[in-house]
């Protein structure tokens, strides 16, 4: 595997080191909303280092919904460029790993179905939705 190389912002980090660290038994939630996360580990698309970025826990299926909202910041995070470029990744979920494909959710239909899921995993991603003044990019991550 290549090079890990941590994220430059400090609350996102510990909580990755943290979550790694315990083998996901510490650190596994957003602050103290008590909401849980996932850890998606990724291929940074100029770098080639490993990535590794926490997001909220939206459980499709067997797989996870990987929601790109950045709070509604008014650009996407890097990540989604990461995975748009390769679609290969681990995903830590408490103390299971599993490798997974993504594939961006392109279809209307399908986005309606997913967003639903998403907002009932974490209500504020509606919020995020209406402040970004962009289309919030929305992955499914699948078993390999
Ligand atoms: N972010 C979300 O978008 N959605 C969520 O559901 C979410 C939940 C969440 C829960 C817990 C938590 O601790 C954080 C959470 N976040 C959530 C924040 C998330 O973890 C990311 O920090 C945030 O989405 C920003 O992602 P980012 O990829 O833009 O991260 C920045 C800060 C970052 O790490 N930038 C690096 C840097 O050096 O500035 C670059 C990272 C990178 O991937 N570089 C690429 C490379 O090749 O290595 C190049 C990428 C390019 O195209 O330029």
């Amino acid at each position: 595997m290549s090079e890990y190389i941590p994220t430059p912002v400090k609350w996102v980090r510990d909580q990755v080191e943290l979550y790694e660290s315990s083998g996901g038994t510490q650190g596994t939630e957003l602050l103290d909303t008590g909401l849980p996360c996932i850890i998606v580990t990724h291929t940074g698309n100029k770098t080639g280092g490993t990535r590794k970025t926490p997001l909220m826990r939206v459980k499709d299926g067997n797989g996870y919904v990987l929601v790109g909202s950045q709070g509604g910041a008014p650009k996407n995070p890097v990540w989604v460029y990461n995975l748009r470029a390769n679609a290969d990744v681990e995903i830590r979920d408490k103390t299971e790993v599993f490798k997974m494909r993504v594939r961006e959710v392109e279809d209307d239909g399908e986005r309606d179905r997913v967003w639903a899921i998403c907002v009932e995993a974490f209500p504020p991603y509606e919020e995020y939705k209406n402040k970004a003044p962009r289309k919030i990019p929305v992955f499914i991550a699948e078993p390999v």
